[in-house]
């Protein structure tokens, strides 16, 4: 797309400007070129958004339609962003940097999102419970309220579909706060649901930066849940800003997930499984296989093979259909991912392939790094405990099944791991014994709506998707019926 994109922000059914009256440029990460602007917002208008939302919530009109009325709607809007797969892909590889094939898939997992809420906004579940003769209760749930959805930067689409029809299900009212560096699809959306005739006030949208759109959201006493995906680090800061009003919250943050192949393993099904697992949006991805635990009997013959894929692989614009590793978000980002390289030598990790910043000729304008593999990896090392969030894979070698357990749930994340093993009892066992939120046998990386995601341990609180997902936005209230 040639064209810079300048959105406004979506409160109250209207595209207004920020107070501020200035703009935050998003810079191509491959081309270095102006895609797009969004408004730097102020914490007026957060509170603008805020109290939209909350009226639109007290009037009620959205959580009073009825059940069908809201799933056709989210089912529109379903059909809807399907008709625009192809140009939205486009802009999120314009902004993300991306490879455009993974975002015609990422943006079709978003089409199926909304498909799967539409079906839960007609089937959110109840009980009742007859204690004794003079003595029935309900068990009902009921929409948290307002809600604020803080998005980060790496599936922009994406990961907002995995709150937002959800809460939208549930009969909430949402403030929608997008990355500052790939705010463009969440606008997007915002028309298409606007087209469809979402009701003004119900899902309102402002670009800007964490410490201030986002901080004004998780302080606010009229947001009722924050449902964040994105760091550890900002996931404490919500934790603690909630406190106020003890707002719900949901948190997806971090991940070091790792890909645990054993001996028995189809061998070319698990090397490629590993590429995929860490090469997949050039690693910078929550649930990225950083970690490849390999058992020393094959391990020599994996890496051979693993590095030889790995030489093949076509870095460079994402928008050309045989990219398989586009830039990284931002300068910044290179600079962190390449400071981890280097400690990684520093600390006695042996650098196999990669390792180097990609800046001359058709990398020139872009923040591009080679993929790199380390073997001889101790788990103590920073590769290994941080996210580095980049095409940077930690290699560990092991002994034993019971040391394979050991390293994997050695981490202070649990958000995902994977097993490559064709014994089906090993299956069941490790991944019974892993503390990760998902595990897949003989896959990593794919997820669908019907299927609950989030972590363990530091890598989050409460799930994402499934019936979980839809119910993550509701409170629960029990009503006791005492009659004669
Ligand atoms: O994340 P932030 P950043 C990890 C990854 C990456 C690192 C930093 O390791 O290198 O985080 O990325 C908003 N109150 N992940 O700095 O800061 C911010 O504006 C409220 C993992 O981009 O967590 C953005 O909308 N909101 C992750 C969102 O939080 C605040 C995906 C995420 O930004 C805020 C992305 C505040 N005080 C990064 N400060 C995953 N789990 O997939 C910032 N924000």
């Amino acid at each position: 797309m040639k064209e810079i994109r300048e959105y406004n922000n979506y409160i109250g059914g209207k595209w207004i400007a920020s107070q501020s009256g200035k703009v935050i440029e998003r810079y191509n990460p491959s081309s270095g070129k102006l895609t797009a602007t969004y408004q730097d917002s102020t914490a007026k208008d957060t509170e603008l958004a805020i109290q939209t939302a909350l009226t639109s919530y007290k009037e009620g009109e959205w959580s009073n339609w009825t059940p069908a009325e809201r799933s056709h709607l989210l089912m529109n809007i379903s059909r809807k962003l399907k008709d625009n797969v192809d140009r939205l892909s486009i802009i999120e590889t314009e902004e993300v940097g991306k490879p455009l094939e993974t975002a015609k898939a990422v943006i079709n997992g978003a089409v199926e999102n909304f498909a799967f809420a539409a079906t839960l906004a007609r089937n959110i579940p109840g009980e009742s419970r007859s204690l004794n003769k003079k003595l029935d209760a309900i068990i009902t749930r009921e929409p948290v309220g307002v809600v604020g959805l803080i998005i980060p930067w790496n599936f922009p689409l994406g990961i907002l579909s995995q709150k937002l029809p959800y809460a939208l299900a549930a009969g909430n009212t949402v403030v929608v706060k997008p990355s500052e560096f790939t705010s463009s699809t969440a606008f997007e959306l915002a028309k298409i649901m606007h087209d469809c005739g979402l009701p003004k006030g119900v899902a309102n949208f402002l670009s800007g930066y964490g410490g201030t759109v986002g901080q004004t959201l998780t302080d606010s006493d009229d947001i009722h849940k924050i449902s964040f995906t994105g760091s550890t680090k900002t996931g404490r800061n919500i934790v603690k800003a909630s406190a106020g009003n003890m707002k719900k919250i949901s948190l997806e943050l971090g991940g070091k997930s790792p890909v645990i192949v054993f001996p028995e393993a189809d061998i070319e099904q698990a090397v490629n499984g590993a590429l995929n697992a860490i090469y997949f949006l050039q690693g910078e991805c929550c649930v990225s296989g950083s970690r490849l635990l390999v058992h020393e009997d094959i391990h020599d013959n994996f890496i051979d093979k693993l590095v030889e894929k790995t030489k093949s692989l076509n870095v460079g614009d994402p928008l050309q259909d045989n990219c398989d590793i586009g830039p990284m978000i931002h300068e910044e980002h290179r600079e962190k991912v390449l400071k981890y390289i280097k400690t990684a030598k520093q600390e006695g990790a042996k650098l196999v392939y990669g390792g180097k910043k990609l800046e001359n000729g058709k990398f020139s304008d872009g923040s591009y790094v080679q993929p790199t593999i380390f073997t001889n990896v101790s788990n103590s090392m920073a590769i290994a405990r941080e996210e580095v969030f980049g095409p940077v894979l930690s290699v560990i070698s092991f002994k034993s099944e019971e040391e394979a357990i050991k390293l994997a749930n050695d981490t202070p994340y649990g958000l995902s791991a994977s097993i490559w093993t064709k014994d089906l009892d090993r299956s069941f066992r490790v991944s019974k014994a892993i503390q990760a939120g998902t595990v897949w046998i003989n896959n990593h990386i794919e997820a669908f709506p019907e299927l609950p995601f989030g972590g363990f341990k530091e890598s989050g609180l409460g799930r994402e998707m499934g019936v979980q997902g839809l119910e993550a936005f509701t409170e629960v209230k029990t009503i006791q019926f005492h009659h004669s």
